[in-house]
């Protein structure tokens, strides 16, 4: 199989972290796409150009994280990463939804800050800071949620690589006034998968 990412995107983290923790490292080939590019040759490969984008063995191509990390999960038939089966899924979900909810702030400022600084918004900029600072401040509360703190899960690969984008953009700063967060934070970044995949500093 081959998966297409760029080494910043946390939606591609959040693949290869599943990938790592699944033992699939000898069956996924890994390769940098070239993204945001007018004329881009990825672009041919993958007409959204976007990543993560997974072709499977059998030539069918997955995109959208979510998808593609529950698919590599049940290849070998035993899920590490299925929600449970009974009333706490909505409490799962919930977890899950606001991990993806400050990552996708998280990335979209990301985005604009890897833009000419001419054709940044700062409207978006300041948009995104406040949200960044608001999500953050939630998150302190949420960290001491029991699925935060049991086995790995997909909220928690989810909230640490939006949190990770701190690397990729000098000005997120979620880290003071939230010491639970930090703590948690780095405890799972110690994890190999985790550490073998911490974004490039921007
Ligand atoms: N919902 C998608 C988001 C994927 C996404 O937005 N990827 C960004 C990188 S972080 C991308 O490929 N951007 C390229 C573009 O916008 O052309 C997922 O979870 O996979």
């Amino acid at each position: 199989m081959k998966l297409y990412i760029t080494p910043g995107s946390p939606y591609a983290r959040i693949v290869r972290i599943v990938i790592l923790e699944k033992g699939l490292e000898n069956r996924v080939e890994i390769i940098p796409a070239q993204t945001r590019l007018a004329g881009s040759p990825y672009y041919r490969i993958n007409p959204s150009g976007r990543v993560p984008y997974l072709i499977r063995d059998d030539g069918v191509a997955l995109e959208e994280s979510a998808l593609i990390c529950a698919w590599l999960d049940h290849l070998d038939g035993k899920p590490l990463f299925d929600l449970p089966a009974n009333e706490t899924i909505w409490e799962t979900r919930r977890l899950e939804a606001l991990a993806r909810s400050i990552t996708d702030g998280l990335a979209v400022w990301s985005r604009e800050i890897a833009r000419a600084t001419a054709e940044r918004s700062p409207t978006l900029l300041q948009h995104e800071a406040q949200r960044s600072r608001r999500m953050a401040a939630l998150w302190e509360t949420e960290i001491e949620h029991p699925w935060m703190n049991s086995a790995l899960n997909m909220a928690q690969i989810t909230l640490a690589c939006g949190l990770g984008l701190e690397a990729r953009n000098p000005d997120l700063h979620w880290r003071p006034d939230h010491p639970k967060l930090c703590a948690w934070f780095d405890r799972l970044c110690a994890r190999p998968s985790f550490a073998a995949t911490t974004p490039p500093r921007a």
